[in-house]
């Protein structure tokens, strides 16, 4: 039998990271559909962050993506996240915006613009340091278009040079968490194009470096809840970056997908022990609200993985450890299927209600009239858009 006071206490501990550039305007490659009421600056995103974590009680951070919330005074964007509520989480490095990057950044075959992008990396360590942030989240489009293109092998020992050097500059209690992405925009080779590649450079380099799962960067059909359940194991998971994807990196509403997927993802994190805060696992979303409003998008995002966490810390352990050691295959699955098929949003409502929030955040959420404020205020002035 489960305890339901300790779901409940494991859940009211959920610390769920949003990004800043969720908040922007996004869309494809064919269109961007501008929404009114967008923040125009880092400091508007966060504030709209921390609207998601004033209705969930579970969002208290916000990573930022540089040079998108680039500011001249690090300390100032601090502490007006603290002065809202919320603090900042993991500096996003991006040497993927820039035309010197058309071969590569760290991986390029000219070493001035490994320089630049080596620069770019260092200067995200300094960012963190006077936001007093721990993890840096290193996602590199590197890699190439065409066989013959470029020396795969030399690529990886160019990788290998800056990840060294980045390693080196982390204080003691810094990590970088590795990102890794099947294609996109590399259609030939990508340079970190799976887990056992960022897993192999990470392992090479220490405690320090470890690795991260964007759920929408793998191959279709990929088994990433065998991923997670590996590194786990291994201590080099470092965190996810949570979306949802039907075909590639969709990038769409975390649990909207495939809500199955979600739950074994974290009945793995569960059973590994990564829910465990000194694991540090950092459970972050990526996405983009494309057509969607933003801030209930991500508030929608947040609802979703804890139905997905309490039915992961719903399975009964003992019983599906009987059935297992047993042999009880349909038994065992039995277990399984019954903590995922449990309605877990009224213990999510009386949570809520506990911890003094509102037991349908949306609801509430819609009914503060922020979004029409913001909508007024926001009038004047360009809406950041996914980048600047
Ligand atoms: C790349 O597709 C990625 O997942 C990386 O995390 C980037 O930093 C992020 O998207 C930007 O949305
Ligand atoms: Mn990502
Ligand atoms: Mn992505």
């Amino acid at each position: 039998m489960t305890d339901i006071s300790a779901v409940k206490d494991a859940l009211r501990r959920q610390h769920i990271e949003t990004p800043s550039w969720a908040y922007g305007n996004s869309g494809t490659r064919f269109k961007v559909f501008a929404q009114a009421g967008v923040p125009r600056t880092p400091q508007e995103k966060i504030d709209d962050a921390a609207q998601v974590h004033r209705y969930t009680g579970v969002a208290p951070s916000v990573a930022i993506h540089i040079p998108w919330d680039a500011v001249d005074d690090y300390a100032a964007l601090a502490a007006h996240a603290r002065d809202k509520g919320v603090r900042i989480g993991a500096v996003n490095t991006n040497v993927f915006q820039d035309d010197d990057y058309m071969l590569g950044s760290v991986t390029n075959p000219d070493p001035a613009i490994r320089k630049k992008a080596l620069g770019h990396l260092l200067a995200c360590v300094d960012i963190m340091d006077e936001v007093g942030s721990n993890d840096l989240k290193l996602w590199f489009s590197d890699g190439t278009n065409y066989p013959g293109q470029d020396d795969l092998r030399a690529r990886q020992d160019r990788m290998a040079e800056a990840l060294a050097a980045v390693y080196e500059r982390l204080g003691d209690d810094q990590r970088f968490l590795l990102e890794y992405k099947l294609f996109e925009p590399a259609f030939y080779a990508t340079d970190l194009p799976d887990w056992g590649t960022s897993y192999a450079h990470c392992l090479k380099l220490g405690p320090k470096a470890q690795v991260v799962v964007d759920t929408g960067h793998h191959a279709p059909g990929t088994n990433i809840e065998f991923i997670v359940a590996f590194l786990l194991r291994e201590g080099k998971l470092g965190g996810f970056d949570f979306n949802s994807r039907f075909y590639a990196d969709d990038d769409l509403m975390v649990g909207a997908a495939d809500p199955f997927q979600l739950f074994r993802i974290m009945h793995e994190v569960v059973r590994g022990g990564g829910y465990d805060p000194a694991t540090g696992v950092a459970f972050m979303l990526d996405q983009c609200h494309n057509i969607e409003p933003k801030i209930q998008g991500q508030i929608r995002s947040v609802m979703n993985v804890q139905e997905a966490t309490a039915k992961a810390l719903l399975v009964d352990v003992d019983a599906l450890r009987a059935a297992q050691n047993a042999g009880d295959v349909l038994g065992a699955n039995a277990v399984y299927m019954d903590a995922y098929n449990t309605d877990v949003r009224p213990l999510l409502a009386e949570l809520r209600e506990e911890m003094g929030l509102h037991a349908d955040p949306i609801a509430a959420y819609r009914a503060s009239g922020y979004l029409e404020r913001v909508i007024d205020e926001r009038k004047d002035g360009q809406a950041a858009g996914w980048g600047a």
